[in-house]
């Protein structure tokens, strides 16, 4: 089946997680909003998705998968299915649920990482709202994000299959995430991340392994990977970097 993957057109945001878990599972996808406007693509075909009124089940935000005649939303519950299809979590009830609290962990974080340089609204404009930024990021650098990334090593250190990997023994969409969080992160806070990476050599592992991967590797050199960017989630304003 060809997956229809629906999000902004000119940045990685939450779709980037989607995406990561159909590259590296090599399923047949088309990033819908990406293609041309003659071919369906442009912000404005995101927008008339969304309010189409003949979805029977309307998202309410991107990133939207469809699969067939399903059109799924929530990041977290798009994964959970995509790897229930492409063995990207375990089958046990008990590892799927595992599986779904680790990247509703990381969809937490991720609103954390946006709401540090848009802390009022993501409406305003950054500069309407800097003195808040900068307030928030006081909190967020020294305390949420060693919070975060400690987490995320004494859950690669408990897991009883070893070190490797967040859940079980192969590969998990969380880790996709993780992988994802520690890229997003580095743009958005490179001067924070130089320390924290030395204190979390777990997470740092994960993250090159998954680097590694062949077809995320390939992905990667492909140029279909939109770069970090001064509109997503994760930006970098230097005066927010601890
Ligand atoms: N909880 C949702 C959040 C979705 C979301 O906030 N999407 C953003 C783009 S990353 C958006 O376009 N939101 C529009 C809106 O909230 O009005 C998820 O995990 O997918």
């Amino acid at each position: 089946m060809r997956y229809e993957l629906y999000y902004w057109p000119t940045i990685q945001g939450r779709g980037e997680f989607i995406r990561l878990a159909l590259e590296d599972a090599g399923a047949d996808y088309v990033d819908v909003i990406r293609l041309p406007e003659s071919g369906g693509g442009g912000r404005q075909a995101m927008l008339d998705f969304l309010a189409d009124a003949s979805h029977e089940r309307p998202p309410f935000a991107p990133p939207v998968l469809k699969a067939g005649r399903l059109v799924l939303a929530q990041t977290p519950n798009i994964l959970m299915w995509l790897g229930q299809r492409h063995n990207l979590a375990p089958k046990s009830e008990a590892g799927m649920l595992w599986t779904n609290q680790l990247a509703m962990t990381i969809a937490d974080f991720l609103i954390e990482a946006h709401d540090v340089h848009h802390p009022l609204a993501k409406a305003f404009y950054y500069e309407d709202q800097k003195a808040e930024a900068k307030r928030r990021a006081s909190d967020f650098v020294p305390t949420r994000i060693p919070k975060f990334f400690g987490y995320m090593e004494r859950v690669l250190a408990a897991n009883p299959s070893g070190d490797r990997f967040l859940v079980g023994k192969r590969l998990s969409y969380a880790d996709l995430g993780l992988f994802q969080i520690v890229e997003g992160m580095r743009y958005a806070f490179p001067g924070t991340m130089t320390t924290i990476e030395v204190q979390h050599p777990k997470v740092l592992a994960l993250h090159a392994m998954v680097a590694a991967r062949p077809r995320i590797r390939a992905y990667a050199e492909s140029g279909r990977r939109i770069p970090f960017n001064q509109h997503g989630i994760f930006r970098h304003y230097p005066e927010l970097d601890g």
